[in-house]
């Protein structure tokens, strides 16, 4: 053999060992972040505003070349036109995100079916699950085979989740005992206590969440009924929206009789966290002596982290939580999400999703717009929908809008 010949044959040799050696370190790593599962940290502590880490893998298995755009802030995506299966070609710092049981499997299946449909098939946008138990592995490989976008499953840490050891257990119970007596929804249940401060406190501290500014929650079995061609992240990100919905509702009184107590001796404490031109009339008909009980529902909500991690949430929240409403009566995240994101933003920062035809339980939103409806090939019936209907307070919301201008704003984008 020649000195050429076994040049080429070494430099062969060792091509071959360096490929095999970096692919199976790419197996091995995949593997050591499934098997993880828990909130693997180390490698979610980016800061707020960076774009995930693994979003080349998202769209990678969607078949679509990724480029880190050099936007100052990082937060976007772009990727090259040249995909197979038209994906948008920007994207905002954002995950859907989604709390579930084992036993939702179906559900949180079907959901990510419809919004993987209507909208998510061509964006990637990621998803963050995440259960106080461990996910099994056929619920993890069902959920991923979904959807071609990466997927995440986080355990939460205990501490996060179950009743607080300073919660008065006697009087607890006693108040559960007189809500099943009454015939309250969900009176008598612990962990529908523990979901519900979930969901208002620690959701956002996930580490698994960290590394995303805007989340869109999503439950098992709603519905998604109109396609979504635009965007929702970026429509908050370029118009300053912080709190996105689309169906608002009255909250069950015996849920909450000292919850705008609780809320008032905090703003009587902390002044400085209410915003000038605030929504509080929307959620109060007497300028702020009493709670009317509207909320936004929270089973649908796209909005902005920092709010959420901010100071003014961060106190009212630990206030809120202190009281032990949520044991001592049975809170949910949506008034207490709602009633916050009234009181500390200014109004134009709230914003109805008209276009989003969606549906929980028996109570749906279709576009008022017919011509929305229309273009957005929309599978819901008209007539049968929940917005001006008894247990809604869209109308609350349409007084409050044109009582405050916002209805002027709101026009001037007449894509949204
Ligand atoms: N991991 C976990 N998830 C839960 C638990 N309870 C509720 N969830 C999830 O929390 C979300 C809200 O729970 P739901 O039971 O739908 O509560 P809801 O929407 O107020 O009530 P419904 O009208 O019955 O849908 C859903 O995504 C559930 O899957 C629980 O104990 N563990
Ligand atoms: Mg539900």
């Amino acid at each position: 053999m020649s000195a050429a010949k076994r040049l080429r044959a070494v430099i062969l040799l060792v091509s071959v060992i360096l490929l095999s050696f970096f692919a199976l370190l790419t197996v091995f790593s995949d593997s050591y972040r499934d098997a993880a599962g828990p909130f693997d940290a180390g490698q979610h502590d980016l800061p707020h505003g960076a774009p995930p880490p693994d979003a080349g893998k998202i769209v990678e298995s969607a078949k679509v070349e990724v480029v880190h755009s050099n936007a100052q802030d990082g937060s976007r995506l772009s990727t090259s036109p040249t995909s197979d299966i038209g994906a948008h070609p920007r994207l905002a710092n954002a995950t859907f995100v989604i709390l579930a049981r084992n036993s939702d499997l179906e559900g949180v299946v079907n959901s990510i079916q419809e919004i993987e449909q209507r909208f998510n098939a061509r964006f990637h946008y990621p998803y963050v699950l995440s259960n106080d138990k461990e996910f099994t592995a056929e619920f993890r490989s069902a959920i991923s085979n979904a959807t071609p976008s990466l997927v995440e499953f986080g355990l939460i840490p205990s501490a996060d989740w179950v009743q607080p050891d300073w919660i008065d257990e006697a009087k607890a119970s006693a108040s559960r005992a007189k809500m099943v007596e009454d015939g309250v929804k969900y009176g008598g249940d612990v962990t529908y206590r523990n979901m519900c401060r979930f969901n208002s406190g620690f959701f956002y501290r996930h580490p698994l969440m960290q590394k995303y500014k805007y989340y869109w929650r999503i439950e098992p079995n709603v519905h998604f009924l109109c396609d979504i061609h635009d965007d929702p992240f970026l429509y908050m990100q370029e118009h300053d929206k912080t709190y996105g919905f689309t169906l608002a509702v009255h909250e069950i009184r015996a849920t909450i009789p000292t919850l705008w107590d609780t809320v008032t001796a905090f703003t009587d404490q902390h002044p400085e966290y209410v915003a000038q031109d605030n929504a509080i009339d929307f959620i109060s008909n007497d300028d702020g002596r009493n709670y009317n009980g509207c909320h936004f529902w929270s089973n649908f909500e796209i909005a902005d982290m920092d709010f959420f991690r901010g100071d003014a949430y961060a106190q009212y929240f630990d206030f809120l939580d202190r009281s032990g409403g949520y044991y001592y009566e049975r809170w949910g995240d949506a008034p207490v999400h709602s009633i916050a994101v009234s009181l500390f933003l200014n109004a134009s920062q709230l914003h109805f999703f008209d276009p989003i035809g969606y549906q929980h339980d028996d109570w749906r939103h279709c576009p008022l717009d017919r011509a929305m409806y229309d273009a957005g090939n929309c599978s819901c019936d008209y007539l049968k929908e929940f917005d001006y209907s008894g247990g809604s307070c869209k109308a609350q919301w349409d007084h409050f809008v044109r009582t405050n201008g916002l209805d002027r704003q709101e026009i001037a984008v007449p894509e949204w």
